[in-house]
């Protein structure tokens, strides 16, 4: 028999916290509400929660094919489990606006993080809604983002992992559409980040960079955001399609380590 699951909007403009659940074993009825909740709101969060590695890959498999992340190395044993520790402000990967792994041409739909460990304060993740970010848009900028593309490269994150320099696809741009189109709700979001856009598709970088600039601050406005609070045993997970997310580094160096699976998508359009 299943549990009761309930859902708590956590913010105004995405993200629901989740209760009832045990991610160690998900029945096929828990799963349905999981997942409409995640197509309704972006971003979900599960408190309290014991997940041993395979216990985590068996929920992500739930939502599709696990990738096998192309750049930071997985755990051992483990594959589809990627750790994202505390490597120091300086080295730090994610505090920067982004949407996972959009330089692959097929980026993931979904990832899902696991707290390990925790800084006693410090250490949030902010995610801002990118639909609402699209839509507050006026019709004539619309029009115009709707017949571009963005070319984006994972070069930047491959040489700061030991990313093989060598393995050019992760290196070259590859071209999404700047609008993408929701493939479960059919809404249009923003797809376009920081972390691995170069630019738009057939123009220079200098050409790009105002516009891209002006889109990055309209689509972070605090009243977009929702800002998660770490405990250990927290699970969030987020749709790429969606929303974009930022690791804030205030902790220095407090260990805070996660576990990440990343679930497979398709190619956006
Ligand atoms: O560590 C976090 O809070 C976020 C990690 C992140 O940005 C990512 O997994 O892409």
């Amino acid at each position: 028999m299943s549990t009761r699951v309930t859902s708590r909007p956590l913010a105004g403009s995405l993200g629901a916290e989740i209760t009832g659940v045990d991610l160690s074993s998900v029945d096929d009825e828990t799963f349905a509400q999981i997942h409409s909740a995640f197509l309704e709101h972006h971003v979900l969060v599960f408190r309290g929660q014991d997940l041993v590695p395979e216990q985590l890959i068996a929920y992500g498999e739930r939502f599709g094919t696990l990738q096998v992340h192309p750049i930071i190395p997985s755990i051992e044993g483990y594959p589809p489990v990627i750790c994202i520790p505390n490597l120091g402000k300086k080295r730090t990967l994610t505090e920067i606006w982004h949407s996972d792994v959009t330089f692959a041409s097929t980026p993931p739909l979904g990832s899902i993080l696991y707290a390990l460990e925790v800084p006693e304060c410090g250490g949030d993740t902010l995610f801002a809604n990118q639909h609402l970010a699209y839509e507050r848009l006026s019709p004539g900028l619309k029009s115009i983002l709707g017949g571009l593309e963005a070319t984006h490269s994972g070069k930047a994150l491959a040489s700061s992992i030991t990313g093989d320099p060598q393995d050019t696809w992760k290196l070259q741009g590859t071209r999404h559409p700047v609008v993408r189109t929701h493939p479960d709700s059919g809404r249009k979001a923003l797809y376009v980040n920081p972390a691995f856009t170069r630019g738009f598709a057939d123009m220079t970088g200098e050409e790009s960079a105002p516009l891209l600039k002006y889109l990055y601050a309209r689509a972070t406005t605090p009243d977009l955001t929702m800002r998660h609070s770490w405990r250990k045993g927290d699970v969030v997970m987020w749709d790429n399609r969606s929303v974009m997310h930022f690791a804030v580094h205030d902790h220095g160096d407090a260990p805070r380590d996660m576990h990440r699976v990343t679930i497979d998508g398709d190619t956006p359009s």
